[in-house]
């Protein structure tokens, strides 16, 4: 029964790993974080334990203790002075190592990719070197070892930028333009979520992030600025087009699909996810969000497509996971 109490703790602490945490994290800003949250712990946990004390002992000590516990002088010297000084110690403290990391605030020829909340999914673009804009959606890919410029907007209401295994949250606010810098340790995949209440779908707002080398990157920027190949499923692509579909989704290189409104689907078969992080993305998941998008994330901005039978959820399917 006694060794039940550190046990415990280890299975929370392992809980607490994994793509989507500060604990586990892959940049500078998570390291500070985590510093942060540590010293924050430990402190408080001090101070507990220590008011613990003088109440253990105000009340339970011996006649010489609570009569000295009686005075007024605690009262200003624990009951003020010390929470002012260890609470102001420490917001300097914090701000000075939550604040603008000067190394990334410095570098020079950052990667700009801007990130748009929208109800309730994340519109990315790519800013390239020869002043391109290449739009993508609902995952982010970076270089290793560069620093990620990214500027975070909304097109509707408050959202938050959270991305624990690289910094702290961001909010992306109607109007403004908030900027978030990082730069990524190692190559991997980590996961982010919209961190403030955005309404309905809000929780089924989520995002990838694969951190690659750099060449890598590279190429991959190039292709996702192209169009994809040529399908090899005419008849999903003529569903897809008679639907409305490319009313609010672009496919760039295909006639009639250039919408706005929705995701770019340009490559949408070569993303991680589906519905903004929530689905695996394969073929099978492409016809079940097409048919059942409003029973996997309920009030997203899609309408229901009731109307497509199932050789033409299948052709759509077919066509959605070879856009590469
Ligand atoms: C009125 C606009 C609209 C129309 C028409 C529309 N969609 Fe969408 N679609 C959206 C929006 C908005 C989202 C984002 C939903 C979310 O995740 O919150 C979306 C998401 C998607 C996704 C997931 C994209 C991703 O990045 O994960 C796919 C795939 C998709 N739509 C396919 C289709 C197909 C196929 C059709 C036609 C049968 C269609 N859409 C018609 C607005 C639309
Ligand atoms: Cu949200």
């Amino acid at each position: 029964m006694k060794r039940a109490g550190p046990l415990l703790l280890l299975l929370l602490v392992a809980a607490c790993a994994g793509p989507q945490s500060a604990l586990s994290g892959a940049g500078s800003g998570s390291g500070r974080a985590l510093l942060l949250t540590i010293v924050m712990t430990v402190g408080f946990t001090a101070v507990f334990a220590l008011v613990l004390g003088l109440t253990a002992l105000a009340i339970f000590g011996p006649q010489g203790w609570r009569e000295r516990f009686g005075r007024e002088g605690w009262v200003y010297g624990l009951g003020i002075a010390f929470p002012v000084v260890v609470i102001g110690a420490l917001l300097l403290w914090g701000f000075a190592i939550l604040g603008a990391d000067e190394a990334l605030a410095d570098a020079e020829d950052p990667v700009r990719i801007e990130v748009t909340g929208e109800r309730w999914w994340w519109r990315v673009t790519y800013l390239t070197d020869d002043g391109r804009r290449v739009e993508s959606a609902n995952e982010l890919r970076v270089p290793v070892g560069r620093t990620v410029e990214l500027a975070l907007k909304s097109a509707d209401v408050i959202h938050s930028f959270w991305l624990p295994a690289y910094a702290g949250k961001t909010d992306m606010i109607p109007g403004r333009t908030n900027t978030l810098r990082f730069v990524a340790d190692e190559a991997g995949r980590v996961r982010g979520q919209c961190a403030e209440y955005c309404g309905g779908a809000h929780a089924f707002m989520a995002f990838w992030v694969e951190a690659m080398p750099e060449a890598a990157f590279e190429d991959w920027l190039e292709h996702e600025a192209g169009p994809p190949p040529e399908t090899s499923f005419p008849d999903g692509e003529t569903v897809f087009l008679s639907s409305g579909c490319g009313g609010c989704h672009a496919v760039r290189g295909t006639p009639g699909a250039s919408g706005e409104i929705g995701p770019n689907l340009s490559h949408v078969g070569s993303r991680t996810s589906l519905g903004a992080g929530i689905m695996p993305n394969d073929r099978e998941a492409f016809v079940r969000w097409v048919a059942d998008h409003q029973e996997i994330k309920p009030e997203n901005n899609m309408p229901p497509y009731d109307i497509l039978n199932d050789e033409e959820l299948a052709a759509l399917g077919a066509y959605l996971e070879g856009l590469q």
